[in-house]
């Protein structure tokens, strides 16, 4: 059965895995056999996420690419052929998040969170399922959210990408199922990483953001998860033993979307 699980000679690119989800489930997949690549926009992000792999003994390979640009996604995808191999594994990790008032919010702030977390998961996706399509397998992990589900305030741009990305993920499930490529998306809840940090800022009298209590109260974990909650998930995603899976969406929240919420 641990078979199902490994991942030993496949090539797996976690895009945005400079640090956060991405690096955690890159981790998962080196640890499982995986050869990894990942990719970020920022020089001094690269220069520590891969001080920080090889102190995991990860030799990751590291691009400086954006995943809106298809020309440097194209040029990424290409060298990853030549030097690694094809991908096997696409996890479609980058995104960014603003949380403004729909009415402040700029059309420029809301196009370019769907340019980052929805339309980068097209031009990645497309440029990797070729290959795949050829060798007749191939898995792509979307980095789906809670907002692929809910709403709240200040939110908008990014739940309506989040939720465009799920339907991504069962477009693609649908349209290449046929090729034994399995598109599936992974759903964290709230995650303790940089882009939640200012959602758990201790106030000025020390005591918890309200955010923070909020999403403790509801959450039956009554906690808040960590990127390494994801690291299973994600690999169980990403491996033969879901071939069977296609078009899901595995939500790694600690139960806050059954759940209505704790007493006041
Ligand atoms: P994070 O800590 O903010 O990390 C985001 C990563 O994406 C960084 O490495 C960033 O590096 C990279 N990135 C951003 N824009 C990029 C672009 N255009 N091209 C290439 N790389 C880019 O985020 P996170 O919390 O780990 O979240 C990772 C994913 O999980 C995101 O899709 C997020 O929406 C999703 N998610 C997060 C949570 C949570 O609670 N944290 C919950 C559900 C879903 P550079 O800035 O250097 O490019
Ligand atoms: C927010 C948070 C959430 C999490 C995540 C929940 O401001 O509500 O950032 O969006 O990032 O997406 O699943």
């Amino acid at each position: 059965m641990n078979d199902r699980f490994s991942l030993e000679g496949k090539v797996a690119l976690v895009t945005g895995a400079a640090y956060g989800i991405g690096f955690a489930i890159a981790q998962s997949y080196a640890m499982a056999g995986a050869k990894i690549a990942f990719n970020c926009r920022s020089r001094e992000h690269m220069e520590k996420a891969l001080e920080a792999y090889r102190a995991k003994g990860i030799a990751a390979k590291g691009y400086l690419c954006d995943v809106t640009d298809e020309t440097q996604v194209g040029e990424m995808i290409g060298d990853i052929r030549e030097h690694m191999g094809a991908v096997d594994i696409l996890v479609n990790n980058a995104g960014i998040i603003k949380r403004i008032p729909m009415t402040e919010m700029t059309v420029e702030d809301f196009r370019q969170v769907i340019d980052i977390d929805l339309n980068a998961a097209f031009i990645v996706s497309k440029a990797v399922l070729p290959d795949m399509i050829e060798r007749r397998r191939g898995k792509i992990i979307n980095v789906c959210s809670m907002m692929s589900e809910l709403g709240r305030e200040t939110v908008s741009a990014y739940a309506a990408a989040k939720g465009g990305l799920k339907m991504l993920t069962r477009n693609i499930a649908s349209e290449y199922g046929g090729y034994n490529i399995q598109c599936n998306g992974i759903g964290p809840g709230y995650i303790a990483t940089p882009q939640t940090a200012p959602l758990r800022e201790p106030q000025a009298d020390g005591s918890r953001h309200p955010f923070d209590s909020f999403i403790i109260s509801k959450t039956p974990a009554a906690r808040w998860g960590t990127p390494e909650d994801l690291m299973g998930p994600a690999l169980f995603l990403a491996s033969a033993a879901s071939d069977f899976v296609n078009g899901q969406i595995l939500y790694v929240d600690g139960g806050i979307l059954a759940y209505i919420g704790k007493q006041p």
